[in-house]
């Protein structure tokens, strides 16, 4: 079976993409590696911060790897916190202030349209790709649930009348603009000659 680095220190992320992925792939993560990065995410794009990840493990390790990069845009505050969603709160990069800064921010608001948006880079051979996959929502009132991870007690997949913080990871991934991404990235790896 053919061997793919994951360049995330998010081990939430490892957990989903392994739940999507099942045993199609070899899984590496950045630990399983031996490779301890504070990996960069200096850009103001979803894409670039991706490529920047995907390049850094690539560059170290000369394997097949991928990143993602993921931001909840909310339509009211003007696509925010967008790409600095890691760290909208500050550098501390606290899911629990993050998600109140959010709350705070949306005070009054009634028109709560928001999505969360991956961008995967894939890099084979040195070569680079990208798949977007995208979950349109909410921004709900208050807190609800506290499985996974970062903005998903506050964020109500439409289609859906609970938060991702009351679903499990199954249940998540029939609405996840990660597993979305994924898809498309294990159709590529399907169809290449990878
Ligand atoms: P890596 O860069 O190491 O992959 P990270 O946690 O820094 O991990 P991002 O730069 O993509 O990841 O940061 C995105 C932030 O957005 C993350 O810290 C969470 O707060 C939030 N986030 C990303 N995906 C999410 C999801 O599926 N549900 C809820 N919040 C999410």
């Amino acid at each position: 079976m053919e061997s793919l680095i994951f360049a995330t220190n998010n081990q939430h992320k490892v957990d989903e993409v392994k739940l999507v992925l099942g045993n199609q792939f070899h899984l590496i993560t950045l630990r399983e590696a031996g490779i301890e990065i504070d990996i960069p995410e200096p850009h103001d794009t979803l894409e670039a911060n991706a490529k920047e990840k995907s390049t850094t493990i690539y560059q170290l390790t000369g394997k097949n790897c991928f990143s993602e990069d993921t931001g909840l845009e909310v339509m009211a505050l003007n696509g925010e916190p967008g790409v600095k969603s890691a760290r909208y709160a500050g550098d501390a990069q606290s899911f629990e202030d993050n998600v109140a800064k959010l709350l705070n921010n949306m005070v009054g608001i009634s028109a709560r349209q928001a999505r969360f948006r991956t961008v995967i880079s894939l890099i084979i051979a040195g070569n680079e790709r990208q798949f977007e996959g995208v979950c349109e929502g909410k921004i709900a009132e208050f807190r609800t649930g506290g499985n996974g991870f970062g903005y998903d007690p506050v964020f109500i997949p439409d289609g859906s009348a609970i938060s991702f913080g009351e679903m499990n990871g199954i249940e998540k991934s029939a609405f996840s603009h990660r597993k979305k991404a994924m898809d498309k990235l294990i159709d590529f790896l399907k169809q290449s000659m990878f």
